[in-house]
């Protein structure tokens, strides 16, 4: 089997690095996304996201004619999906995941695809989406056959291979991690494998579909419950007078423990979201996983108190002052340190909360970021040297820039440990 021509469906933080990477090995792809400001940047040779070394490899791609991107998907010899796969309903007390957009890749791909193709779903997902995936294929496409009826003789090989890369390591993770490999059939893995081995160097290891979307769910429920760990014992030893980073490492010298870092919440696309994949498919069974989610979700408020606690003292040691002459700092916007990406972040929910209950200004110090989003116009960006100046502080984010300074000031909330 040869895959000459590989499309890649949805071009965002996974889509697109996955692209330049075959594109990097002279295959010839097609990049398609519902977003033309996204396809035409791409075709500029230029990128829309925020991710190390991408520019230099997508610009490469683009300009020796290896990668194109377009709106509408064209004949391949093989597609990965990689479209987001978000919550359905988020005021629900168990969110329920939305396969909106995988309905819709499947869909578009599922016109031109021909005997002998292989589809790939990347996208992180629920337990049996790869399934449903096929059958929104065969009932597309009557004319071809499909693993879950044909078995190994199917027209169309299908496989769920979860992305497993870091932001900010993208490029690299990509090529060195190992990869789940999960086929339909047997003959769907080995296809599968055949695709990866021209970037990837891991191991690709062979399961069943079901059992690679578990696989992935399981790594980032794991990150979550043991976070939940951390940040319950956060807010324990704050009650008990104890500094819990202290704590922590004298208790991660014990050969076999392994404690995670408290924060301010758990932020980004993937781990505050994946559990409830697992959560709302078997809502009685997966009961260490809810709480560790909703230990999570809670830590924003918690802080939020700290905060108001702070300027309650700081006003009461300061009876000339009134709330509004009191000036708040938050230190860090971003979901975790050394990143621009704002979405999704506890510190930037935090920091609006403060803004929204605070009636004296509140400045923000994020040093990755040039410009704050309109949602926050009541909010001014300012400088380190500027924001110290300020009567309470925030420590959001430990960002390197912040842990080479220290804030000495008797109102500071530091909710990394690094003041
Ligand atoms: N966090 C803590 N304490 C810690 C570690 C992280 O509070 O000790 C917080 C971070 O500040 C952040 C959140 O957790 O708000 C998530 O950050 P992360 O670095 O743990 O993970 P992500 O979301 O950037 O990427 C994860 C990775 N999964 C695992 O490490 C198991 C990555 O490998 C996945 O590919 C990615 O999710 C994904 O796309 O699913």
């Amino acid at each position: 089997m040869s895959f000459e021509t590989i499309s890649v469906i949805g071009l965002g933080y996974i889509g697109l690095p996955t692209a330049a990477m075959f594109a990097s090995r002279k295959k010839k792809v097609i990049g398609v996304d519902v977003n033309q400001n996204a396809v035409d940047t791409i075709n500029r040779g230029e990128i829309h996201i925020v991710e190390p070394e991408l520019d230099m490899i997508v610009h490469a791609a683009v300009t020796e004619g290896y990668l194109k991107a377009t709106t509408t998907p064209e004949a391949a010899d093989a597609f990965l999906i990689a479209v987001p796969t978000p919550f359905k309903n988020n005021d629900s007390e168990i969110p329920e995941p939305d396969l909106a957009y995988i309905e819709a890749a499947s869909k578009a791909i599922a016109p031109v695809l021909k005997k002998g193709d292989l589809v790939i779903l990347e996208s992180t997902s629920p337990v049996g989406a790869t399934e449903q995936m096929a059958e929104w294929l065969a009932a597309a496409r009557t004319d071809l056959t499909f693993p879950k009826m044909h078995g190994e003789n199917s027209d169309i090989r299908i496989a769920h291979c979860p992305e497993r890369v870091l932001p900010g390591h993208v490029v690299r993770e990509l090529v060195e991690n190992d990869r789940v490999i999960g086929g339909m059939t047997s003959k769907c893995s080995e296809a599968a494998i055949e695709l990866y081995k021209n970037f990837v160097e891991g191991e690709c290891v062979t399961t069943n579909a079901r059992t690679a979307e578990m696989a992935k769910l399981t790594e980032n429920s794991c990150r979550d419950v043991q976070i939940a760990f951390a940040n319950e014992l956060s807010i324990i030893c704050d009650k008990l007078d104890i500094d819990v980073w202290e704590l922590i490492s004298l208790a991660n010298r014990h050969p076999r423990i392994n404690i995670l870092q408290p924060g301010p919440g758990v932020g980004g696309h993937c781990i505050a979201v994946d559990p409830w994949f697992i959560v709302s498919k078997t809502p009685e069974e997966a009961q260490i996983i809810h709480t560790a989610r909703k230990v999570n979700d809670a830590k924003p408020e918690w802080v939020i108190n700290k905060v108001k606690l702070a300027i309650s003292d700081f006003l009461l040691e300061n009876p000339t002052k009134a709330a509004q002459d009191v000036t708040v700092a938050c230190y860090g916007l971003s979901f975790k340190p050394d990143i621009d990406d704002l979405r999704e972040s506890p510190a930037l929910n935090i920091t609006k909360s403060i803004v929204n209950m605070h009636s004296g200004k509140v400045v923000a110090v994020e040093p990755n970021v040039s410009e704050l989003p309109i949602s926050l116009k009541d909010l001014t960006l300012v400088d380190f040297d500027t924001g110290v100046k300020a009567d309470i502080h925030v420590l959001l984010v430990d960002h390197k820039e912040f842990k080479l300074s220290t804030i000495d000031s008797k109102y500071l909330v530091d909710t990394k440990g690094i003041w």
